[in-house]
């Protein structure tokens, strides 16, 4: 099938050296994306990065993946998530790819689409909000930064930890999006369609407005699917689109 005029989103891989078949996954996602106009990888492409200099062969191998990709005409571009918001410009021009904001209003066929990884609307999550602040701050970056790979990751491990616990106890709802956090980010972008990974919660869901955006009463919120028991992916066209998902 031709992926002539077709835009495909992607988030949520976790990549990872322990877990190769999903590495293979993505390797054969790519061959087959060949063609296609754009590929966005919308967060949490992998599951750890503690910076650009930590190379290894998963990083080379999907690097180059798209690279070739990239070559070959279809557009890449990287959003960082709350995992690898430290993958940086280097690593990016390495793939051929072109990081972009959280959010990012694109258009897509005429469409107007606005892109975010996820996390930043789950604002009921305190802890993490107040994480997030901290992670995200040029001066929490560059002191990480500046210190050992050895250390740098021994950090990532233990935060992965303590993350790992934290959420066990919290409520299903505190991890989900606040529903008036995508109305406000549909209103202010003036957007009718949002499109975010991060949940695990793979679903498109139609949000009926108080306010009419764009003349519609309407508006979708598209999620992406993490790739943990199967791939999944959002293609759109001038047709439509189609959130599919695909074995290992
Ligand atoms: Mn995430």
């Amino acid at each position: 099938m031709s992926n002539a005029g077709k835009t495909l989103f992607i988030s949520d891989l976790h990549l990872d050296a322990d877990l190769p078949a999903i590495t293979q996954c993505f390797l054969n996602y790519v061959g087959n994306a060949a063609g296609s106009d754009a590929l966005y990888i919308l967060g949490d492409f992998f599951e750890i990065w503690v910076g650009d200099d930590d190379r290894n062969q998963l990083t080379d191998t999907v690097a180059q993946a798209l690279q070739t990709l990239a070559a070959s005409g279809t557009k890449v571009y990287l959003m960082h998530g709350n995992r690898d918001f430290l993958l940086g410009k280097a690593y990016a021009e390495r793939c051929g790819a072109q990081l972009v904001d959280d959010p990012s209003v694109i258009d897509c066929y005429g469409q107007k689409l606005v892109l975010m990884h996820g996390d930043s609307l789950c604002t009921r999550d305190l802890e993490y909000m107040k994480f997030r602040k901290m992670v995200r701050s040029e001066r929490w970056q560059s002191d990480f930064l500046e210190r050992s790979l050895v250390e740098r990751h021994m950090i990532a491990q233990q935060t992965r930890q303590q993350s790992k616990e934290q959420s066990s106890h919290k409520a299903s709802d505190i991890m989900d999006v606040t529903p008036q956090e995508v109305l406000d980010v549909l209103h202010d972008k003036q957007v009718n369609i949002l499109v975010h990974g991060h949940t695990h919660r793979p679903s498109v869901h139609t949000i009926r407005l108080q306010e009419p955006i764009n003349g519609q009463n309407e508006a979708l919120r598209i999620v992406l699917g993490s790739w943990d028991s199967k791939g999944w992916s959002l293609e759109f066209s001038e047709q439509g689109y189609e959130l599919k998902h695909f074995p290992h």
